[in-house]
């Protein structure tokens, strides 16, 4: 199981950005301000822009004070899922030991101010942070019905198929990992860490990690949907059907015999 390392290093930020213009500076700002009140994260964000057609790429190019931040851009789009992965391997390769990685929503509706409390987590170990709306104190009041509803059924399904240390919510975009777990996933599963070009690369990345045997802990998340001023990308009908496919493929799957005994 896990090593009860302190957090030590920096903190990575991957965002994965399409067509979020809108939304990038007032997130950054945020971060910026974040950087300041808590240099002891050294943040360090990494804006994965996957094609955009608005002008994502000129947002992430400004200066935010002394955030470091660092553009990465796809030609073309090609979907969440790649960009996680691109964003997951280019960060993998610049690791230190003791460093954390966070993904999260680069349409400015999470809170940025999750990521002390994630690096708290870390240091008292945990290997995976999520910030999640399905704990006491956490919120997903300001998203519309469906998606409410498509969450809290993928955690329904996703809980009793797989129940990792009961976790509620298993589909969140937000969520700080310890470096050295992510780094032993990209060595083993290389470019098929992320198969899933959609929404359900979350789960996935999830489900592939549970086989180090991580720690897993949630801290409350209040989603401000109300923030966002793009929309959203998710397809209702196209997630729910990943979903369940990756449900039934990985309840189906065996341990792959070289990942039977390893750990974090
Ligand atoms: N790189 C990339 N990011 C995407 C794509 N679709 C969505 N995203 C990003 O994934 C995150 C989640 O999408 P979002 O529209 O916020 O979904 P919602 O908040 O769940 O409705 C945002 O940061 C999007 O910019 C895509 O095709 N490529
Ligand atoms: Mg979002």
């Amino acid at each position: 199981m896990n090593q009860p390392t302190s957090l030590t290093g920096r903190v990575h930020v991957i965002l994965p950005a399409y067509n979020e213009a809108d939304s990038l500076p007032s997130l950054l700002e945020r971060f910026a301000e974040l950087n300041t009140a808590h240099p002891e994260l050294r943040l360090r964000v990494l804006v994965v822009n996957d094609g955009s057609a608005d002008a994502t790429a000129e947002v992430a190019s400004r200066s935010y004070g002394n955030l470091e931040v660092t553009l990465h851009n796809h030609e073309r789009n090609m979907g969440l899922g790649q960009a996680m992965l691109t964003g997951l391997q280019r960060t993998a390769a610049s690791l230190e030991a003791g460093d954390a990685i966070v993904a999260m929503d680069a349409d400015d509706t999470h809170d940025v101010n999750l990521i002390p409390i994630m690096a708290d987590r870390l240091a008292q170990g945990s290997d995976v942070a999520i910030a999640s709306r399905f704990v006491a104190g956490g919120c997903d009041r300001t998203a519309p019905p469906f998606r409410r509803l498509l969450s809290r059924g993928a955690a329904v399904v996703f809980r009793t198929i797989f129940p990792l240390e009961s976790i509620g919510d298993f589909t969140s975009g937000y969520r700080m990992y310890r470096g050295s777990l992510v780094q032993n996933a990209v060595r083993h599963w290389g470019n098929r860490l992320i198969e899933e070009d959609g929404f359900a690369c979350m789960v996935e990345l999830l489900l592939k990690l549970r086989y180090w045997g991580p720690v897993l802990s949630e801290v409350p998340m209040i989603l401000r949907y109300d923030r966002k001023m793009s929309v959203s990308k998710l397809k209702l009908m196209r997630t729910l059907r990943q979903y369940v496919q990756l449900a039934i493929r990985n309840a189906v799957t065996p341990t792959p015999r070289e990942l039977r005994y390893v750990s974090c």
